[in-house]
C-alpha cells in the first residue's frame, strides 16, 4: 500500500473511532447523566408522639375520709369528662370510702386496660405501685368498669376500699382510639341510689 493508501486508512479509522466515540457519549454516557438524582436530605423530622394525658378521679363515699364537698352518697369526682383519642390516658383513681360491696370473683379482675394491670397504692409520677391483675374479692369497694359498645371492647377495673385519710390509689393506662361517648359504670352494689343516678356511680366520657 502507498504512503497515501495508508494515510487514507488511519483516517477512515480515526473516522469511525470518532464515530464510536461519539455513540459512547451520546448513548452510552447521556443516561447516566440523567440518572435520577440522589434523594434530598430529610430537613423535617417525623412528628413526636403525643404526651399522654393524665386524668384524675375521685370516689368519695359514707366514710370519716371523705374531703369536702361529700353530699352523702357515694359518688366518683368527676363522673363526666372529656379526654383526647388516640393518646396514652393514664388514670388514677383514689378511692375515700373505706366500704367493701361484694362482687363476684370476675369483677375483681383488671380486664381490657393496658397490659390488663392496675397499679395498686400508686401516687404518680413519684410512684406506680405494685401491679395487680386482680385484687382480694374482699377488698373490692367500686369498680371502674365498661361495658362492650360500638366504640370498645369494655373493661374493668376494682377499685380497692380506702384504708386511711389519705385514700387508696389505683393507676391503669389505655387507649380510647374512637371520638365520641363512651359510657363507663361501677359494677359494685355500692349505693343503691347512687347506681342508679347518672353522674354518681357511672357516666359519659366524651373523646374528642
Ligand atoms: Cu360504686
Amino acid at each position: 500500500m502507498s504512503v497515501r493508501g495508508w494515510n487514507h486508512l488511519f483516517a477512515d479509522v480515526f473516522v469511525v473511532a470518532l464515530a464510536i466515540a461519539i455513540s459512547y457519549v451520546v448513548w452510552g454516557l447521556a443516561p447516566h447523566a440523567a440518572a435520577a438524582p440522589a434523594p434530598a436530605p430529610t430537613t423535617t423530622a417525623p412528628a413526636p408522639p403525643a404526651p399522654p394525658d393524665y386524668i384524675y378521679l375521685a370516689i368519695k363515699g359514707g366514710c370519716a375520709w371523705c374531703a369536702a364537698p361529700f353530699n352523702g352518697s357515694d359518688q366518683y369526682t368527676p363522673a363526666n369528662f372529656t379526654v383526647p383519642s388516640h393518646t396514652l390516658l393514664i388514670f388514677t383513681i383514689t378511692n375515700y370510702d373505706n366500704g367493701q360491696n361484694p362482687v363476684p370473683s370476675a369483677v375483681a379482675q383488671v380486664f381490657g386496660v393496658l397490659g390488663g394491670i392496675a397499679y395498686q397504692n400508686a401516687a404518680p409520677p413519684a410512684s406506680w405501685g405494685t401491679p395487680a391483675t386482680s385484687i382480694p374479692v374482699a377488698n373490692v369497694s367500686h369498680t371502674f368498669s365498661a361495658l362492650p359498645q360500638k366504640t370498645t371492647a369494655g373493661w374493668n377495673v376494682p377499685i380497692h376500699e380506702a384504708d386511711g385519710p389519705q385514700g387508696y390509689s389505683v393507676t391503669f393506662e389505655m387507649y380510647l382510639n374512637t371520638t365520641g361517648t363512651v359510657a363507663w359504670q361501677c359494677d359494685a352494689p355500692c349505693d343503691g341510689w347512687s347506681m342508679g343516678e347518672p353522674g354518681f356511680m357511672s357516666g359519659t366520657i366524651t373523646v374528642t
